[in-house]
């Protein structure tokens, strides 16, 4: 059962994957994923980016199509937010 986010939950997560969804064709393919987490983290980290993308998409790509949609996107957010149940 999926609980909708409420309006600015929707907008706000709405902006943040546009962001991230560079050819808006409405996927977050690992490409893209990978040049958001160099932009945050820069390409000098420590952080192994080709491994934080597989674990992403290991967590988020709940169909294992290859790409993360908004859907997906939207339910991550919903469990990941607060626990409070
Ligand atoms: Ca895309
Ligand atoms: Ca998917």
């Amino acid at each position: 059962m999926t609980i909708p986010l409420n309006q600015q939950e929707t907008e706000e997560l709405r902006k943040f994957f546009d962001e991230i969804d560079q050819d808006n064709n409405g996927k977050i393919d690992r490409q893209e994923l990978k040049q958001l987490l160099e932009t945050i983290w820069g390409k000098n980290t420590d952080i192994d980016i080709t491994e934080a993308v597989e674990s992403t998409f290991n967590k988020c790509d709940l169909n294992d199509d290859g790409f993360i949609t908004f859907d997906e996107l939207a339910s991550l957010g919903k469990s990941d937010s607060r626990s409070g149940d």
